[in-house]
C-alpha cells in the first residue's frame, strides 16, 4: 500500500512540475490520472508483474514505475526537479498559489523562492502584471506571512517519522544499552524545531561515526565524541547526544524539556536544597532514571507532554492522560462515496482489525463540489448501503453519516428532514476560512446548538503551516458545547490537529465532551491517531472526556440523547 502512495506522490509532483513549466495539458493530465490509478489500487503496485495490465498506465508510466521498484529512484522526476529553480515548489506552499500562478510569478516577475516572491509583493513588481489584481496580492502577501512565520518549524507527522527511523537505524549497532527521542517530539508539539536523540552506547566512537554517515545526509555541523548534529537533505536538523548509562534519565528529563519545565523542576530542587542539571540531581547522586529523580523531588512522574510548566507542578499523582488504547471508535471517515479512497466495507474491516467497536461513515455534503459531496438523492442511497453492510458485518457497529458543511453563515448543508435520518452528524466549516472572528463564532455557535449535530469536526479548519483557519472565541464555543452536550473534534491529521492542544484542556476542564477523530481517506490515514493522542495528551485530556473511549452502548445512549 505505501509503495502505491510512494509513487503517487512522485507522479503528482511531476505533474505539478510539468504544469509549472507550462507543458501540454494532455501530458499533465496523463501523469495526474498514473497518481490516481496508483491511490486506488488495491494491491502493492511492488506485487504485480506487468504493471501495463492496470487500466491507466501507459509504457513509459510503467517503465518509471519499474525503475522506481527496482532503485527507488525516478531518474527523469530527478531531471524534472532540477529543470526548475529549486525553491520554486516551496513558493507552493502559499495557499492560494496552485501551478499556474507559480508559472506567471516564475516567468513574469523572477519568482524563484520565498523570499524572492517577498521581495517582488515589497517592491511592486507584481502590480501590473496581467490577472494579477490587487486583491490577489493582498491576498498572496497574507498567506506568504504566514509561510515566512512558520517555514522553519515541521510538523509533528513528518519529523516523528523520521526521529523513530533513525533511531531504528542506531540501535542496529553493537554497544547500545539505551535509546530515546528527546525534545518536542517527545512532548508531541504540533511542530518541531529539530530533532533530539539520546544514545547511550559501549562503542560511541562507531555511533558518532555511523550517524555522521547516515543516508540522506546534506551537511555535518559537530561530530563530536558527545553530541553529533546534522541536516538531512529535508532541511530536518538531527542533534544527537551520547549519554553516560547511569546518567540516561537527567539527560532524558533535561533534553526532553520544555525548558521551561526544567526550569521549575530545578526551582524545586532549589528550595530542597538539592542541585539539578543535564546529568543528575544531587546530592542524593540520582540520574538513572526520571522516575527517580520526579520521586526524589517529591513529585509524581510528568507525562513528557505536559512538561511546559502550565500548571503540571500542582499535581498530586500523575495524571491519567487518555493513551491510543482508550480509542474503541472512529467517527470521522471518508469512503469512495465522496473523495475517500475505501469502500464502506473496507472501512470497517479495518475498523474491525483495530478493535473498534464503531465506525462512523461521514462523506462530504452536497456544497463540497470538489469533493464530489453527495447530494440529497445520493446520501439516501448512501445511508441505505451503510445499514446494508452494517447488517452483514459481525462486530462492528458501522454508522450512517455525514460530514455536513457547517455554510459561512452557520445554516447546515442538508435540510433538517434529511439530517434527522443519519446516525451521527459531523458538521464541519470547509469554506469562508479567513471569516472575522465575530462571523466565525456566530457561525460555529449556529452548528453546535443544532439539535442534529453531534460533532464540531476540525472546528477551526486551520492547516499547520498553511493556513491560520477560523480563529473563533473559543470560551462561548466551549460554553455552548457543554450546554447542548456537542462534542468538539480533535482531528488527529497531522496537518490538522483542530482541536489544539491549548483549546482542548480548556474544552474538558469546561466540562465539554471532545471526539478522537483520523478523519480517514486511505488505510493508512488511521495511523495518524497517534498525533491526536499526543495533542489530547498535551490538552491534559482523560479517556472519560472523550466519546470515542465509550462502551458501544453508551455510546448508542450519547448519540441518540436528543
Ligand atoms: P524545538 O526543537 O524548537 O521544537 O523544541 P525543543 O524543546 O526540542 O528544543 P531544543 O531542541 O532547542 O532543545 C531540546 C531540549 O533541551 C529543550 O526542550 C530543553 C533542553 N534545553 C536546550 N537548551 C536549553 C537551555 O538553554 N536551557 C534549558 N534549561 N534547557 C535547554
Ligand atoms: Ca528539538
Ligand atoms: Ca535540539
Ligand atoms: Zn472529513
Amino acid at each position: 500500500m505505501s509503495t502505491n502512495t510512494d509513487v503517487a506522490k512522485i507522479f503528482n509532483a511531476m505533474a505539478t512540475i510539468l504544469e509549472i513549466k507550462g507543458e501540454s495539458g494532455f501530458k499533465i493530465n496523463a501523469t495526474v490520472k498514473v497518481a490516481r490509478v496508483l491511490e486506488n489500487l488495491v494491491e502493492d503496485i511492488a506485487t504485480i508483474e506487468d504493471v501495463t495490465t492496470i487500466s491507466g498506465i501507459g509504457k513509459s508510466s510503467a517503465s518509471k514505475i519499474k525503475e522506481f521498484l527496482e532503485s527507488g529512484e525516478i531518474s527523469s522526476y530527478e531531471e524534472l526537479r532540477q529543470s526548475i529553480p529549486p525553491g520554486l515548489l516551496e513558493v507552493m506552499r502559499v495557499q492560494g498559489l496552485g501551478p499556474k500562478k507559480v508559472r506567471q510569478l516564475w516567468q513574469e516577475a523572477d519568482v524563484v523562492d520565498i523570499a524572492s516572491l517577498r521581495t517582488a509583493i515589497d517592491t511592486g513588481k507584481l502590480d501590473n502584471l496581467p490577472r494579477m489584481g490587487k486583491k490577489t496580492i493582498e491576498n498572496i502577501a497574507d498567506a506568504l506571512s504566514f509561510v515566512e512565520s512558520t517555514s522553519n518549524r515541521e510538523r509533528l507527522g513528518i519529523a516523528l517519522p523520521i526521529a523513530e527511523s533513525i533511531l531504528e537505524e542506531l540501535q542496529k549497532l553493537p554497544g547500545i544499552t539505551h535509546s530515546a527521542i528527546a525534545g518536542s517530539i517527545r512532548r508531541g508539539k504540533e511542530t518541531i524545531g529539530d530533532i533530539d536523540l539520546l544514545v547511550s552506547t559501549t562503542e560511541p566512537s562507531l555511533l558518532a561515526e555511523t550517524f555522521c554517515e547516515l543516508e540522506g545526509i546534506s551537511k555535518v555541523f559537530a561530530h563530536g565524541e558527545t553530541k553529533c548534529s546534522i541536516r538531512l537533505g529535508s532541511g530536518m536538523q538531527v542533534d544527537l547526544r551520547i549519554i553516560d548509562e547511569e546518567q540516561f534519565g537527567a539527560a532524558l528529563l533535561y533534553f526532553t524539556g520544555s525548558k521551561e519545565h526544567c526550569i521549575l523542576l530545578r526551582e524545586i530542587a532549589i528550595s530542597q536544597d538539592k542541585k539539578l542539571n543535564e546529568y543528575r540531581l544531587e546530592p542524593a547522586d540520582i540520574s538513572a532514571t526520571e522516575e527517580a529523580i520526579y520521586k526524589d523531588l517529591q513529585l509524581p512522574w510528568i507525562p513528557p507532554e505536559i512538561r511546559e510548566d502550565r500548571g503540571e507542578r500542582a499535581c498530586k499523582n500523575t495524571p491519567n492522560l487518555l493513551t491510543i488504547n482508550d480509542i474503541k471508535a472512529d467517527l470521522h471517515c471518508h469512503t469512495t462515496a465522496s473523495d475517500g479512497h475505501m469502500s464502506i466495507e473496507e472501512l470497517a474491516t479495518i475498523a474491525k482489525a483495530r478493535g473498534y467497536h464503531t465506525i462512523a461513515v461521514t462523506d462530504h455534503s452536497q456544497s463540497q463540489g470538489q469533493a464530489n459531496g453527495l447530494k440529497p438523492d445520493r446520501l439516501l442511497k448512501h445511508i441505505d448501503a451503510i445499514h446494508a453492510v452494517n447488517e452483514t458485518m459481525d462486530g462492528i457497529t458501522i454508522l450512517a453519516g455525514s460530514e455536513v458543511d457547517i455554510l459561512p453563515d452557520g445554516t447546515l448543508d442538508y435540510d433538517d428532514e434529511l439530517l434527522a435520518k443519519l446516525d451521527i452528524i459531523v458538521a464541519s466549516p470547509h469554506a469562508a476560512l479567513s471569516q472575522s472572528t465575530e462571523d466565525a463564532t456566530k457561525r460555529l455557535l449556529a452548528a453546535i446548538e443544532h439539535p442534529l449535530v453531534h460533532i464540531i469536526g476540525h472546528p477551526t479548519g486551520r492547516i499547520i503551516n498553511k493556513r491560520k483557519g477560523l480563529e473563533p472565541d473559543m470560551t462561548t464555543l466551549i460554553a455552548a458545547a457543554v450546554e447542548h452536550n456537542t462534542a468538539l473534534e480533535i482531528n488527529a491529521n497531522s496537518y490538522r490537529l483542530d482541536l489544539r492542544d491549548i483549546h482542548i484542556r480548556a474544552a474538558a476542564e469546561a466540562g465539554a465532551m471532545l471526539s478522537m477523530n483520523t478523519d480517514s481517506h486511505r488505510p493508512e490515514d488511521f495511523e495518524q491517531l497517534r498525533y491526536g493522542i499526543l495533542t489530547a495528551r498535551r490538552g491534559w485530556l482523560e479517556a472519560s472526556r472523550c466519546i470515542n473511549c465509550m462502551e458501544h452502548d453508551v455510546l448508542q445512549t450519547w448519540l441518540v440523547r436528543n
